[in-house]
Protein backbone atom coordinates (compact mmCIF):
# COMPACT_ATOMS: atom_id res chain seq x y z
CA UNK A 1 0.00 0.00 0.00
CA UNK A 2 1.27 3.56 -0.91
CA UNK A 3 0.47 6.39 1.07
CA UNK A 4 2.27 9.91 1.07
CA UNK A 5 4.31 10.80 4.15
CA UNK A 6 2.80 13.85 6.13
CA UNK A 7 -0.65 12.11 5.69
CA UNK A 8 -0.65 10.91 9.47
CA UNK A 9 -0.62 7.55 8.68
CA UNK A 10 2.96 7.51 9.91
CA UNK A 11 1.98 6.07 13.47
CA UNK A 12 0.82 2.90 11.31
CA UNK A 13 4.52 2.54 9.86
CA UNK A 14 5.38 -1.55 9.67
CA UNK A 15 6.73 -3.75 6.97
CA UNK A 16 3.41 -3.47 4.82
CA UNK A 17 3.16 -0.25 4.28
CA UNK A 18 5.18 2.00 1.73
CA UNK A 19 5.77 5.95 2.77
CA UNK A 20 6.10 7.67 0.00
CA UNK A 21 8.42 10.85 0.55
CA UNK A 22 10.24 13.87 -1.29
CA UNK A 23 13.89 12.42 0.03
CA UNK A 24 17.19 12.17 -1.80
CA UNK A 25 19.61 11.24 -0.24
CA UNK A 26 23.33 12.21 -1.67
CA UNK A 27 25.69 9.08 -0.30
CA UNK A 28 28.33 6.41 -1.19
CA UNK A 29 27.69 2.89 -1.03
CA UNK A 30 30.90 2.88 1.74
CA UNK A 31 30.22 5.93 3.83
CA UNK A 32 28.93 4.49 7.34
CA UNK A 33 27.02 7.99 8.44
CA UNK A 34 25.30 7.08 5.21
CA UNK A 35 24.24 3.64 6.09
CA UNK A 36 23.05 5.25 9.28
CA UNK A 37 20.69 6.70 7.13
CA UNK A 38 19.39 4.24 4.75
CA UNK A 39 18.75 1.67 7.60
CA UNK A 40 16.78 4.28 8.72
CA UNK A 41 14.94 4.86 5.52
CA UNK A 42 14.56 0.94 5.84
CA UNK A 43 13.20 0.76 9.17
CA UNK A 44 10.62 3.74 8.17
CA UNK A 45 9.90 1.91 4.70
CA UNK A 46 10.01 5.07 3.02
CA UNK A 47 10.68 6.13 -0.63
CA UNK A 48 13.69 7.83 -1.59
CA UNK A 49 15.83 9.18 -4.11
CA UNK A 50 19.62 8.30 -4.41
CA UNK A 51 22.35 9.67 -5.68
CA UNK A 52 25.74 8.82 -5.42
CA UNK A 53 28.35 10.96 -4.90
CA UNK A 54 32.20 10.77 -4.85
CA UNK A 55 33.86 9.26 -1.73
CA UNK A 56 36.05 12.57 -1.78
CA UNK A 57 35.78 15.96 -3.32
CA UNK A 58 35.69 17.37 -5.62
CA UNK A 59 32.13 17.09 -5.62
CA UNK A 60 30.51 19.64 -7.70
CA UNK A 61 27.00 19.21 -7.44
CA UNK A 62 27.40 19.07 -3.67
CA UNK A 63 29.27 22.72 -3.75
CA UNK A 64 26.27 24.04 -5.61
CA UNK A 65 23.63 22.65 -3.52
CA UNK A 66 25.52 22.94 0.03
CA UNK A 67 28.20 24.99 -0.35
CA UNK A 68 31.47 24.38 1.40
CA UNK A 69 29.97 21.72 3.95
CA UNK A 70 31.65 18.58 2.59
CA UNK A 71 30.69 15.51 4.84
CA UNK A 72 28.33 12.86 3.97
CA UNK A 73 25.72 12.52 3.73
CA UNK A 74 23.63 15.15 2.51
CA UNK A 75 19.92 14.57 1.87
CA UNK A 76 17.90 17.41 -0.22
CA UNK A 77 13.94 18.06 -0.84
CA UNK A 78 13.80 20.24 -3.31
CA UNK A 79 15.48 23.16 -2.72
CA UNK A 80 15.90 22.24 0.81
CA UNK A 81 19.41 21.01 1.74
CA UNK A 82 20.07 19.02 5.20
CA UNK A 83 23.34 18.86 6.39
CA UNK A 84 24.41 15.98 9.00
CA UNK A 85 22.45 12.90 9.98
CA UNK A 86 20.79 14.81 13.00
CA UNK A 87 19.00 17.10 10.49
CA UNK A 88 18.48 14.37 8.12
CA UNK A 89 17.27 11.83 11.02
CA UNK A 90 14.57 14.59 12.18
CA UNK A 91 13.58 14.92 8.28
CA UNK A 92 12.87 10.98 8.36
CA UNK A 93 11.21 11.13 12.17
CA UNK A 94 8.95 13.75 10.87
CA UNK A 95 7.95 12.16 7.74
CA UNK A 96 7.99 8.43 8.90
CA UNK A 97 5.85 10.00 12.43
CA UNK A 98 8.59 8.25 14.43
CA UNK A 99 9.53 11.20 16.85
CA UNK A 100 12.41 8.86 18.56
CA UNK A 101 14.48 8.87 15.56
CA UNK A 102 15.47 12.50 16.48
CA UNK A 103 18.01 12.77 19.02
CA UNK A 104 16.13 16.13 20.22
CA UNK A 105 13.33 13.99 21.37
CA UNK A 106 15.32 11.70 22.90
CA UNK A 107 16.82 11.68 26.66
CA UNK A 108 19.76 12.86 27.80
CA UNK A 109 21.46 9.26 28.43
CA UNK A 110 20.90 8.93 24.97
CA UNK A 111 22.40 11.86 23.37
CA UNK A 112 25.30 11.10 25.35
CA UNK A 113 25.59 7.67 24.22
CA UNK A 114 24.85 9.13 20.73
CA UNK A 115 27.69 11.56 21.05
CA UNK A 116 30.01 8.61 22.16
CA UNK A 117 29.54 6.28 19.53
CA UNK A 118 29.65 8.86 16.69
CA UNK A 119 32.76 10.51 17.51
CA UNK A 120 35.56 8.21 20.23
CA UNK A 121 33.65 4.34 18.61
CA UNK A 122 33.20 5.87 15.09
CA UNK A 123 37.00 6.81 14.48
CA UNK A 124 37.98 3.56 16.24
CA UNK A 125 35.69 1.61 13.78
CA UNK A 126 36.75 3.03 10.65
CA UNK A 127 40.20 2.98 11.73
CA UNK A 128 39.87 -1.03 12.88
CA UNK A 129 38.05 -1.84 9.69
CA UNK A 130 41.03 -1.56 7.68
CA UNK A 131 41.28 -4.81 5.49
CA UNK A 132 42.22 -6.32 2.23
CA UNK A 133 38.35 -7.12 2.22
CA UNK A 134 37.40 -3.36 2.28
CA UNK A 135 40.26 -2.32 0.33
CA UNK A 136 38.35 -4.47 -2.67
CA UNK A 137 35.25 -2.85 -1.97
CA UNK A 138 36.63 0.50 -2.21
CA UNK A 139 38.59 -0.32 -5.59
CA UNK A 140 35.39 -0.95 -7.49
CA UNK A 141 34.34 2.44 -7.58
CA UNK A 142 37.94 4.12 -6.89
CA UNK A 143 40.77 3.58 -9.21
CA UNK A 144 44.81 2.80 -7.72
CA UNK A 145 45.82 6.56 -8.07
CA UNK A 146 42.09 7.47 -6.10
CA UNK A 147 42.47 5.07 -3.87
CA UNK A 148 45.88 6.70 -2.65
CA UNK A 149 44.23 10.14 -2.72
CA UNK A 150 41.36 9.05 -0.68
CA UNK A 151 43.77 8.14 2.14
CA UNK A 152 45.97 11.64 1.32
CA UNK A 153 42.78 13.07 2.27
CA UNK A 154 41.72 11.38 5.04
CA UNK A 155 45.12 12.30 6.84
CA UNK A 156 44.55 15.57 5.71
CA UNK A 157 41.06 15.44 7.61
CA UNK A 158 42.34 13.84 10.68
CA UNK A 159 45.64 16.44 11.03
CA UNK A 160 43.38 19.36 10.81
CA UNK A 161 40.22 18.12 13.31
CA UNK A 162 40.09 20.67 16.24
CA UNK A 163 39.02 17.66 18.36
CA UNK A 164 41.65 14.41 19.78
CA UNK A 165 41.51 12.14 16.85
CA UNK A 166 41.94 8.20 17.95
CA UNK A 167 45.60 7.02 17.39
CA UNK A 168 45.64 4.05 15.56
CA UNK A 169 47.34 1.69 17.98
CA UNK A 170 44.50 2.66 20.44
CA UNK A 171 41.41 1.54 17.96
CA UNK A 172 41.06 -2.53 18.50
CA UNK A 173 41.31 -1.63 22.38
CA UNK A 174 38.52 1.30 22.35
CA UNK A 175 36.45 -0.96 20.04
CA UNK A 176 36.55 -4.10 21.97
CA UNK A 177 35.99 -1.80 25.29
CA UNK A 178 32.50 -0.90 23.03
CA UNK A 179 31.18 -4.24 22.17
CA UNK A 180 31.32 -5.50 25.94
CA UNK A 181 29.31 -3.05 27.12
CA UNK A 182 26.90 -3.32 23.93
CA UNK A 183 26.63 -6.59 24.56
CA UNK A 184 25.58 -6.03 28.45
CA UNK A 185 23.37 -2.64 27.17
CA UNK A 186 21.54 -5.06 25.35
CA UNK A 187 18.67 -6.63 27.25
CA UNK A 188 16.32 -6.37 24.98
CA UNK A 189 15.67 -6.15 20.76
CA UNK A 190 17.16 -2.50 20.49
CA UNK A 191 19.60 -0.29 22.90
CA UNK A 192 16.53 1.38 25.07
CA UNK A 193 13.78 -1.05 24.51
CA UNK A 194 11.52 -2.99 22.08
CA UNK A 195 11.81 -0.80 19.44
CA UNK A 196 14.42 1.24 18.04
CA UNK A 197 15.14 4.70 18.45
CA UNK A 198 17.86 6.84 16.87
CA UNK A 199 20.93 5.50 18.74
CA UNK A 200 20.26 2.37 17.27
CA UNK A 201 21.57 3.73 14.41
CA UNK A 202 24.12 5.86 15.66
CA UNK A 203 25.32 2.68 16.87
CA UNK A 204 24.61 0.51 14.55
CA UNK A 205 26.71 2.39 11.28
CA UNK A 206 30.11 1.79 13.00
CA UNK A 207 30.02 -1.86 13.69
CA UNK A 208 28.50 -2.18 10.16
CA UNK A 209 31.80 -1.04 8.82
CA UNK A 210 33.73 -3.89 10.91
CA UNK A 211 31.68 -6.33 10.57
CA UNK A 212 30.43 -5.82 7.08
CA UNK A 213 32.28 -3.48 5.54
CA UNK A 214 35.48 -4.47 6.66
CA UNK A 215 34.70 -8.14 6.66
CA UNK A 216 36.58 -8.04 10.48
CA UNK A 217 36.19 -10.76 13.23
CA UNK A 218 35.58 -8.17 16.03
CA UNK A 219 32.04 -8.88 16.68
CA UNK A 220 32.37 -12.44 16.28
CA UNK A 221 32.09 -13.00 20.13
CA UNK A 222 29.26 -10.74 21.14
CA UNK A 223 26.27 -12.81 20.27
CA UNK A 224 23.66 -9.98 21.72
CA UNK A 225 25.19 -7.64 19.31
CA UNK A 226 25.61 -9.41 16.05
CA UNK A 227 21.84 -10.66 16.46
CA UNK A 228 20.85 -6.66 16.94
CA UNK A 229 22.73 -5.76 13.94
CA UNK A 230 21.10 -8.20 11.53
CA UNK A 231 17.80 -7.30 13.58
CA UNK A 232 18.43 -3.38 11.88
CA UNK A 233 20.41 -4.96 8.61
CA UNK A 234 16.32 -6.55 8.00
CA UNK A 235 14.70 -3.00 7.83
CA UNK A 236 16.66 -2.99 4.55
CA UNK A 237 17.03 0.40 2.88
CA UNK A 238 13.48 1.24 2.00
CA UNK A 239 11.96 1.82 -1.47
CA UNK A 240 15.41 3.30 -3.44
CA UNK A 241 15.35 4.84 -6.68
CA UNK A 242 18.67 6.28 -8.33
CA UNK A 243 19.10 9.53 -10.05
CA UNK A 244 22.18 11.12 -10.79
CA UNK A 245 23.61 13.90 -9.37
CA UNK A 246 22.69 16.33 -12.01
CA UNK A 247 18.93 15.27 -12.09
CA UNK A 248 18.88 15.93 -8.11
CA UNK A 249 20.76 19.44 -9.19
CA UNK A 250 17.79 20.15 -11.35
CA UNK A 251 14.91 19.10 -8.95
CA UNK A 252 16.62 21.97 -6.61
CA UNK A 253 16.70 24.31 -9.80
CA UNK A 254 12.68 23.72 -10.44
CA UNK A 255 11.75 23.92 -6.34
CA UNK A 256 11.03 26.90 -4.12
CA UNK A 257 12.82 26.49 -0.72
CA UNK A 258 9.79 26.22 1.82
CA UNK A 259 8.44 28.42 3.81
CA UNK A 260 10.25 29.96 7.17
CA UNK A 261 7.67 30.06 10.12
CA UNK A 262 7.70 33.54 12.37
CA UNK A 263 8.87 31.18 14.75
CA UNK A 264 11.84 30.40 12.74
CA UNK A 265 12.59 34.66 12.09
CA UNK A 266 12.96 35.21 15.87
CA UNK A 267 16.83 34.99 16.36
CA UNK A 268 18.75 38.39 16.30
CA UNK A 269 21.33 37.19 13.56
CA UNK A 270 18.21 36.77 11.05
CA UNK A 271 19.03 38.62 7.60
CA UNK A 272 22.66 38.74 8.62
CA UNK A 273 25.29 36.82 6.31
CA UNK A 274 26.97 34.48 7.97
CA UNK A 275 29.44 30.97 7.79
CA UNK A 276 28.43 27.67 9.55
CA UNK A 277 30.65 24.78 9.70
CA UNK A 278 30.96 21.75 12.08
CA UNK A 279 32.96 21.90 15.26
CA UNK A 280 34.93 18.89 15.06
CA UNK A 281 36.55 17.58 11.30
CA UNK A 282 36.28 18.41 7.98
CA UNK A 283 35.32 22.15 9.34
CA UNK A 284 34.99 23.51 5.77
CA UNK A 285 32.78 26.45 5.91
CA UNK A 286 29.02 27.14 4.03
CA UNK A 287 27.84 31.03 3.78
CA UNK A 288 25.10 32.52 3.54
CA UNK A 289 22.47 34.42 4.75
CA UNK A 290 21.00 33.40 7.80
CA UNK A 291 16.84 33.29 7.61
CA UNK A 292 15.64 30.31 9.96
CA UNK A 293 16.99 29.44 13.61
CA UNK A 294 14.94 27.53 15.50
CA UNK A 295 16.16 25.24 19.08
CA UNK A 296 18.04 23.00 16.83
CA UNK A 297 18.73 24.02 13.80
CA UNK A 298 19.87 27.23 11.51
CA UNK A 299 18.89 27.61 8.01
CA UNK A 300 20.83 29.44 5.91
CA UNK A 301 20.18 30.69 2.30
CA UNK A 302 22.25 30.42 -0.55
CA UNK A 303 22.05 31.43 -4.37
CA UNK A 304 23.87 29.19 -6.65
CA UNK A 305 24.79 29.99 -10.42
CA UNK A 306 23.85 26.11 -11.22
CA UNK A 307 20.62 25.81 -9.29
CA UNK A 308 19.60 30.06 -8.19
CA UNK A 309 18.39 29.88 -3.95
CA UNK A 310 18.32 26.94 -1.83
CA UNK A 311 18.05 26.79 1.84
CA UNK A 312 20.77 24.93 3.41
CA UNK A 313 19.74 23.03 6.92
CA UNK A 314 22.23 22.53 9.85
CA UNK A 315 22.16 21.23 13.50
CA UNK A 316 23.25 24.01 16.23
CA UNK A 317 24.68 21.04 18.29
CA UNK A 318 27.98 20.38 16.97
CA UNK A 319 28.21 23.67 14.90
CA UNK A 320 29.46 26.71 14.66
CA UNK A 321 27.92 30.06 13.52
CA UNK A 322 30.14 33.59 12.93
CA UNK A 323 28.87 36.45 11.60
CA UNK A 324 30.28 38.11 8.67
N1 LIG B 1 28.35 14.37 11.98
C1 LIG B 1 28.26 13.95 10.60
C2 LIG B 1 29.37 12.95 10.29
C3 LIG B 1 29.42 12.58 8.82
C4 LIG B 1 30.74 11.96 8.40
O1 LIG B 1 31.76 12.02 9.10
N2 LIG B 1 30.74 11.37 7.23
C5 LIG B 1 31.95 10.82 6.66
C6 LIG B 1 31.58 9.67 5.74
S1 LIG B 1 30.74 8.40 6.58
C7 LIG B 1 32.59 11.87 5.79
O2 LIG B 1 31.98 12.87 5.48
N3 LIG B 1 33.82 11.64 5.37
C8 LIG B 1 34.46 12.54 4.48
C9 LIG B 1 33.89 12.47 3.09
O3 LIG B 1 33.14 11.55 2.75
O4 LIG B 1 34.23 13.37 2.32
C10 LIG B 1 26.87 13.36 10.35
O5 LIG B 1 26.21 12.92 11.30
O6 LIG B 1 26.41 13.40 9.20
Amino acid sequence: MLVPAYSGLGLLVNRGIVFVSDLILHHYALSPFSEKVRAMLGYTNLTWQSAITREMPPRPVLASLAGGYRKIPVAQSGADIFCDTATISTEIAIRAGKPELARQNCSEEVNQFIAYVELEVFFASVLSSASWALNKKVLQTLSIIDLFKFFADRIRMGRTASIPMVKPGDAPGILKQHLKDMEFRLQHDFLFGDEPNVADFAAYHSLWMVRDAGEKKFVRPYPKVNAWMDRIKAFGEGQRTEITPEQALSIAKNSEPREITEEEKQDELIGARVSISPADYAQDETLGELVGSSANRWIIARDDPKVGRVHVHFPKQGFSIVGQ
